[in-house]
C-alpha cells in the first residue's frame, strides 16, 4: 500500500499527467501537495490553499514574489495556524466537508460532498502589479450580507464598496465608505451559507454583480491576497465560524445593557446631575449618562475643565450611589503641547509613542484640541502606555470610555485623514518587526486605538469588564469593543435604516451595536423620537445621543403624553433584561449577534430559499425569540404587511396565539390553507404600538421592573411559556461586572416544555448550574395559547392551583435550585 505522501505524489502526477500542455508551457502549472492542502504555481502566481478546519479553506496568494510575512491583526493566531490532514484528489483536495479543485490557469472551485457549487472563481486572479481583483461567479438569487457599517439595502447585491474608515458626518444611505472596515460577508444562495473574509487592511472593495451581474468579485491596490472561505451550510454556523476566526464580542457589562443618555455635550456638571435626576424623577429607567468632549479642559483628551466640573469624583460617585455610570469620551487625538505639564503629551513624547512623518519627524494634525500627535497604536508598547492614561479616571470611578474621531479624523488635510504617506511603527507579537504606511494601517488604527484602551482598562482593573464604545474598526474590532453607526441623521430614513445597519453589523462580528437614538444631526419631531426609542428599546445598545445646536432629545421632552410611551419601551427592555442578558452571553461564546435577521434563525423560510427578510424589512429579531415588526417605512400611516417566518407566533403585547386567518386580508382567505402559513399580517401603523411577536416553543425569562440594572429586582421570576414544537428557554446570569463567571460564578437554567397528547403540558425546571445565587425566590409561570382543563398544576410535592389572569394561565412557585417538574393540566 502507498504511503500518504505517495498517494500525494502520485495524485500530483495525475494532476499534470491530465493538462500536458500547460505543463510543458513556460507558465507551467506546478503544484505540491501538503498534508493541510496544495501550493500551486502557475504563471508567476504562487497560490497556497489549505484547510483549516473540514469546513474553512484559506486562500493566499502573490504573483511574482513569494506569499507575503503571516500575520493578521483581525484572525486570531489559534485559528490562523489551526491545520486539518487533506484528501488529494486529481485536481485539488477534499476535507470531510469540502472539496477543493483547482485549473492550471489557477481557478478555484469549492464545492460540498453532494455536489453543490459553492464558489467558483470567474477567472484567474487579476494582477496589476501590487493590485490584484478576485472574481467569482456569481448567480442570480445570490445575496451578499455583512461588510460592517454600510448604509443601503441589506442585501448588499447589486452594490459595491469600497474600506476605507471615514469621518462621515450625516451620512446618507448612498455614503461610501463610512466608519468602519469589515471585510467580511456572508453569501447566501439557496438556503446555504457561505462566509468569505478578505484579511487585507488596504483600501480594498467589493462588487456584488454593479460591475457585472454574473459576477462577485473584490480586491485591493496593495497587501495580500489572503482570504478565507467557511461553510455553513447555516448561516449561524458561518458565524459561528467567523467567531472563531476573529474572536466573540466579550460578555458587556450589564449596565450597558439598559438605556444609556447621551448629547453633545452635557456641560456643566449641574446639567450632567439634573438630566441624572430627571431620568429618575419621570421613572425612565437609564444605567448611563456620557461626556462628550466639552468635559475637557480646550478639548484635551484625559483632561477635566476644572470650571465646568468642579467636582469631578464627587459628582460620578453621586451619580454611582445612583446608579448611573458615566461614559466619558477619550479621543486618540493628544494635543501638541510641548513644555505645558500636558502629562499625555509628555509621556508619550518620552516613549516616543506617536506616529512619523517619513523624515522621521513627529506628523502633527488639526482636530478638536488644535494641533494634535497621534499615537502609534501598531506598537504594542504605544498601546500598553495608552492604557495607562485611564488610570485616573478609573480611579475616580468612570465606568465606560468612548473613541471617537479614530478613523483617523484630521481636520487640515484635504482628505479628512492622516496623509498616505505617515509611517506606523509595526512592533507586535506575531508581526516582524516593520514601518507600514498609513495607506496599510488606515483601516486597522481605529481598532488598534479601542484595543490600547480595551487591554489598558484590563491590565488597570484586571477583575472589571471593561466597556469601550468604538467609532471606527476592522474585522475583530468586536473583542475591544461595542460600536455605533456614527453621525446619523434625525430623519424617518435614518430610523429605518437602523435595522439593516445593526443586522449587518451584528452578521459582521459586532454583535454589540446602536445608532444615535432620535439621530445625530438634526432635531427629530416627537414622533420621530417616539418611534425611535420604541424601536431601539430591542436594539443591543440603546443610546439616545444628539449634536450640538440640536433640540433637546430626552425622553421627557415631548409632555407627558409622549414620554408614557416613551417609557413604557424602555421599561420593557429593562423587564426584558434576563432575556437579554442571556442573549448577550450566547453571543459571547457563539458569536451570534443579539440582533438578528430572520434568514439567521429561519434559513429555510421560503420555497425557493430567498431570505425572508428581503419580504420583510423593518423586522428583526431580538434575540432567538422575539420578532420586532417595525414597518418598512415607518414615516407611513397606511397598513404594512408583516411577514412571519413559519411556525405559530404569539402576540408579545397581548399574549395571543396568532390565528393568521382573523388577520390576513380577505383576498388571504380566500388562498388554500396551506399558503394560508406564509400570508402576511395586515399592520395598520400607531405611534404608541409597535407589532412584537414570540415564536412558539419559547419559555422567556421575565425581571420585575427596575430603575436600573444596579437594582435588584423585587419580585419573583416571571416564565411567560409560549407552548409549541422544541420548547425551550434558558436563562444565564452573573454579577454583571466581573470576570467571576469564568471561575463559575454565573447561574445557568435550561428550561423546556411539552404540551401532552392529553391536553396536560409539562414544564421542566432545570437544575441551576454555577455558584451565583439568583435574585428571585419565586417562579411566576404564565402560559399562553394552552387550555387549563382542571386549572391545576402539580409538583412532585405539591398541587397548586392555576389562575387565569388575562390571556394566561399563572401559578407562582417557590425556587428550588435542584429544578422542578411541573404538570398543568
Ligand atoms: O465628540 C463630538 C461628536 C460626537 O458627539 C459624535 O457622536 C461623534 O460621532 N464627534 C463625532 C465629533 C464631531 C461631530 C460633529
Amino acid at each position: 500500500m502507498p504511503s500518504p505522501v505517495g498517494v500525494r505524489f502520485a495524485s500530483l502526477l495525475t494532476v499534470l499527467a491530465l493538462f500536458p500542455a500547460v505543463a510543458a508551457a513556460q507558465n507551467e502549472f506546478k503544484c505540491l501537495p501538503r498534508i493541510n492542502g496544495v501550493d500551486c504555481s502557475a504563471y508567476g502566481t504562487t497560490l497556497q490553499v489549505t484547510a483549516l478546519r473540514d469546513d474553512v479553506i484559506r486562500v493566499r496568494a502573490a504573483h511574482q514574489a513569494p506569499l507575503p510575512e503571516d500575520a493578521s491583526w483581525a484572525v486570531l493566531s489559534a485559528a490562523r495556524t489551526a491545520t486539518v490532514a487533506v484528501t488529494p484528489t486529481t485536481t485539488g483536495f477534499s476535507t470531510k466537508t469540502l472539496l477543493l479543485a483547482i485549473t492550471p490557469d489557477l481557478r478555484l472551485t469549492i464545492s460540498d460532498h453532494l455536489g453543490n457549487v459553492l464558489q467558483q472563481d470567474a477567472e484567474p486572479i487579476n494582477w496589476q502589479g501590487n493590485r490584484f481583483r478576485i472574481r467569482k461567479q456569481k448567480h442570480s438569487d445570490d445575496h451578499f450580507f455583512g461588510l460592517g457599517d454600510k448604509p443601503g439595502p441589506l442585501d448588499r447585491a447589486g452594490e459595491a464598496f469600497a474600506m476605507w474608515n471615514t469621518d462621515n458626518f450625516g451620512w446618507q444611505e448612498s455614503s461610501d465608505p463610512i466608519y468602519k472596515s469589515i471585510p467580511f460577508f456572508i453569501n447566501f444562495r439557496a438556503g446555504r451559507a457561505l462566509g468569505i473574509f478578505l484579511d487585507n487592511t488596504w483600501r480594498t472593495s467589493f462588487d456584488f454583480g454593479r460591475e457585472l451581474p454574473d459576477q462577485y468579485s473584490f480586491g485591493a491596490p496593495n497587501g495580500p491576497v489572503d482570504y478565507y472561505v467557511f461553510y455553513g451550510p447555516t448561516p449561524r454556523q458561518v458565524m459561528q465560524t467567523y467567531a472563531w476566526l476573529t474572536g466573540p464580542t466579550p460578555l458587556p457589562p450589564l449596565w450597558t445593557l439598559g438605556f444609556q443618555q447621551s448629547r453633545y455635550s452635557y456641560v456643566p456638571e449641574s446639567r450632567v446631575l439634573d438630566i441624572a435626576a430627571r431620568l429618575r424623577a419621570d421613572h425612565i429607567p437609564a444605567d448611563a449618562i456620557y461626556l462628550d468632549i466639552d468635559y475637557q479642559k480646550v478639548n484635551r483628551p484625559f483632561t477635566v475643565d476644572p470650571d465646568k466640573f468642579p467636582h469631578f469624583s464627587q459628582m460620578i460617585q453621586q451619580l454611582a450611589a445612583n446608579h448611573f455610570h458615566i461614559v466619558a469620551i477619550t479621543d486618540l487625538h493628544i494635543a501638541n503641547l510641548p513644555n505645558a505639564g500636558y502629562a499625555p503629551y509628555d509621556t508619550g513624547t518620552a516613549g516616543d509613542h506617536f506616529v512619523k512623518n517619513p523624515d522621521g519627524t513627529v506628523y502633527t494634525g488639526v482636530v478638536w484640541p488644535g494641533p494634535a500627535v497621534f499615537p502609534d497604536f501598531t506598537r504594542k508598547l504605544t498601546r500598553d502606555w495608552w492604557g495607562t492614561l485611564y488610570r485616573q479616571f478609573t480611579q475616580e470611578g468612570v465606568a465606560g470610555f468612548w473613541n471617537d474621531m479614530n478613523e483617523p479624523a484630521v481636520f487640515n488635510v484635504p482628505t479628512k485623514t492622516m496623509p498616505d504617506d505617515i509611517q506606523h511603527r509595526i512592533d507586535e507579537p506575531g508581526f516582524l518587526p516593520s514601518t507600514a504606511s498609513h495607506l496599510e494601517i488606515h483601516n486597522v488604527f481605529g481598532m488598534e486605538n479601542s484595543r490600547a484602551t480595551y487591554d489598558g482598562l484590563l491590565a488597570l482593573q484586571p477583575n472589571v469588564r471593561p466597556f469601550v464604545l468604538t467609532r471606527a474598526s476592522y474585522a475583530g474590532g468586536q473583542r475591544y469593543a461595542a460600536t455605533w453607526t456614527g453621525d446619523n441623521s434625525s430623519t424617518w430614513n435614518h430610523l429605518r435604516m437602523t435595522v439593516p445597519q445593526i443586522v449587518n453589523l451584528g452578521l459582521s462580528g459586532f454583535g454589540m451595536t446602536g445608532a444615535d437614538v432620535g439621530g445625530f444631526a438634526g432635531s427629530p419631531p416627537p414622533d420621530l423620537l417616539t418611534k425611535w426609542l420604541e424601536i431601539a428599546a430591542f436594539q443591543p445598545i440603546d443610546r439616545d445621543h444628539a449634536a450640538k445646536g440640536t433640540r433637546d432629545h430626552e425622553p421627557w421632552v415631548d409632555g407627558p403624553e409622549q414620554l408614557t410611551i416613551r417609557r413604557r419601551y424602555i421599561e420593557e427592555r429593562y423587564r426584558l433584561m434576563p432575556y437579554l442578558y442571556t442573549t448577550a452571553e450566547e453571543m459571547s461564546r457563539t458569536g451570534i449577534p443579539i440582533m438578528r435577521p430572520l434568514f439567521l434563525e429561519f434559513p429555510n423560510a421560503t420555497s425557493d430559499g430567498h431570505p425572508l427578510d428581503l419580504d420583510a424589512s423593518g423586522e428583526f429579531l431580538f434575540g432567538p425569540d422575539l420578532l420586532i415588526a417595525a414597518s418598512p417605512s415607518p414615516e407611513e400611516v397606511a397598513p404594512y404587511e408583516v411577514h412571519l417566518p413559519p411556525g405559530i407566533w404569539y402576540d408579545y403585547w397581548s399574549g395571543d396565539r396568532l390565528d393568521r386567518r382573523t388577520q390576513t386580508s380577505a383576498r388571504d382567505l380566500e388562498q388554500r390553507d396551506a399558503k394560508l402559513a406564509t400570508q402576511p399580517l395586515l399592520i395598520t401603523p400607531t405611534l404608541a404600538d409597535l407589532p412584537v411577536y414570540v415564536r412558539e416553543g419559547t419559555i422567556l425569562p421575565i425581571a420585575p421592573l427596575t430603575q436600573s440594572t444596579e437594582e435588584i429586582p423585587n419580585g419573583p421570576l416571571t416564565l411567560r411559556i409560549y407552548p409549541g414544537p422544541d420548547c425551550h428557554g434558558d436563562l444565564y446570569q452573573d454579577d454583571g461586572k466581573s470576570f467571576a463567571f469564568r471561575s463559575g460564578s454565573y447561574l445557568r437554567i435550561h428550561y423546556s416544555c411539552e404540551e401532552k397528547s392529553d391536553g396536560t403540558l409539562a414544564l421542566h425546571i432545570g437544575a441551576q448550574q454555577g455558584t451565583y445565587a439568583p435574585w428571585w425566590k419565586q417562579i411566576r409561570i404564565e402560559t399562553y395559547g394552552w387550555t387549563t382543563h382542571r386549572g391545576e398544576a402539580t409538583t412532585p410535592t405539591e398541587k397548586l392551583k392555576l389562575h387565569s389572569i388575562g390571556k394566561a394561565s399563572v401559578v407562582t412557585i417557590p425556587n428550588d435550585p435542584a429544578g422542578v417538574d411541573l404538570t398543568l393540566q
